[in-house]
């Protein structure tokens, strides 16, 4: 008998990608799945952020089918799921554990795991974890880009939806009116979610030193420091912007999770972050760089090069190294690195963008993760 109900916990550790990633499974475990999912949250607030018809002062609700319910110890008795996801090894509450031991069918345990790239992923990805004091076993469930892993999120009718956007002549005017910014005319467009960066303010010179008019729009609260720095103090608010040179910086409202989607497809360079929007600029196959979120001694860096070293296969050889050039330059924020490795990078645009085309016709060939979990859960259950 496949599973029927699941249990997702999220633990928001910073930022918003534990919760964006939580939630885009577990709407898309309703969908196509036809799942009954709750999915426990510690933070409403983070979710409300991302998905704006949360209301983050109800601890019991239900949207897009998920039943969303607050994370708070100690923790309510309830009934077990068949399949219970651990997001990102945020361990379960105590009590749940106890209860999972003490069922005669403890649900199946996943620990979801963050993406990468590394080959050890592929030797990790699907194997038990046997736990010392209770008689429960949990599995290592890896997203990632190969065969030999869980996949990536891809929902369906995601690369129809801005195949069709796009196909509408009038579609990016739209969501910039929308947005409230003012026509770039024939410039590039570049979408800019990063973390902190000290090499941006050399950049932003770089760009409005430009030979073309270049547009950054820039959710609010990204990159305030640097933006501070560049605007001396004038940072512009939200459907405002400030122009200098050849460069506009637009600042948008921060947008529901669906909505920055559509951000994506209509820029023609999107810098991301994190793991979820990571992802989701790759399905869009416009050229993206990934500003990955830093770790002690440099260990991130070893994350970068393994991405690019998949992702740059069968990409022109300069080309590929002006992409690394770049994207390591922009990752290496404590230098003017990006802004001198940018021209480069921007004249093979073209040739990154038909090659976003190829890596995505090779990503859509990989089963989407919420269908890999869900088998994976079945052969288990
Ligand atoms: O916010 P992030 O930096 O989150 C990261 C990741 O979770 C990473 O794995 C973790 O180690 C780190 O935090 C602590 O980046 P990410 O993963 O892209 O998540 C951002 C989410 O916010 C994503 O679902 C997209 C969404 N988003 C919106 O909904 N609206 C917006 O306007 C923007 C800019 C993002």
């Amino acid at each position: 008998m496949p599973a029927q109900r699941y249990d997702v916990f999220c633990k928001v550790v910073d930022n918003y990608g534990d919760a964006g990633v939580s939630w885009r499974l577990a709407r898309q475990l309703v969908r196509e799945h036809d799942l009954a999912v709750t999915l426990w949250i510690d933070a409403l607030a983070s979710l409300a952020k991302i998905a704006p018809r949360v209301d983050a002062l109800r601890d019991d609700q239900v949207l897009a089918g998920v039943r969303i319910r607050m994370w708070k110890e100690p923790f309510a008795e309830v009934e077990l799921p068949d399949v219970v996801v651990e997001a990102f090894g945020c361990e379960l509450p105590q009590a749940y554990l106890d209860a999972m031991a003490a069922a005669s069918r403890p649900p199946v345990w996943i620990n979801l795991e963050y993406l990468s790239a590394e080959p050890w992923v592929e030797s990790a990805h699907g194997l038990p974890s046997p736990q010392p004091r209770l008689p429960l076993t949990r599995y290592f469930f890896f997203p990632g880009f190969t065969p030999r892993t869980g996949g990536l999120l891809r929902e369906a009718g995601l690369i129809e939806a801005y195949e069709h956007a796009r196909s509408q002549p009038a579609a990016r005017d739209v969501l910039w009116k929308a947005l409230g910014i003012a026509d770039p005319s024939d410039g590039i467009a570049v979408s800019l979610f990063c973390y902190a960066n000290h090499g941006l303010t050399s950049l932003f010179d770089a760009w409005a030193e430009s030979d073309e008019p270049i547009l950054c729009i820039v959710p609010e609260g990204v990159a305030t420091a640097a933006l501070d720095a560049w605007t001396g103090g004038n940072v512009p608010h939200a459907k405002q912007s400030l122009t200098r040179g050849r460069l506009t910086l637009a600042t948008i409202p921060f947008l529901a999770q669906d909505e920055y989607d559509r951000l994506l497809w209509h820029c023609d360079v999107n810098v991301v972050r994190g793991e979820d929007s990571f992802v989701r600029a790759q399905w869009t196959t416009r050229p993206f760089v990934w500003h990955i979120y830093p770790q002690a001694d440099d260990a991130h860096r070893v994350k970068i090069e393994e991405f690019l070293r998949r992702y740059e296969v069968g990409l022109d050889e300069e080309v590929a190294q002006r992409a690394s050039r770049f994207w390591l330059a922009f990752n290496d924020d404590q230098s003017d690195a990006a802004a001198l490795a940018w021209p480069a990078f921007r004249a093979v645009l073209p040739q990154v963008s038909a090659h976003g085309i190829e890596w995505v016709n090779r990503l859509r060939k990989l089963p989407d993760l919420a269908s890999e979990l869900v088998d994976f859960c079945n052969d288990r259950l």
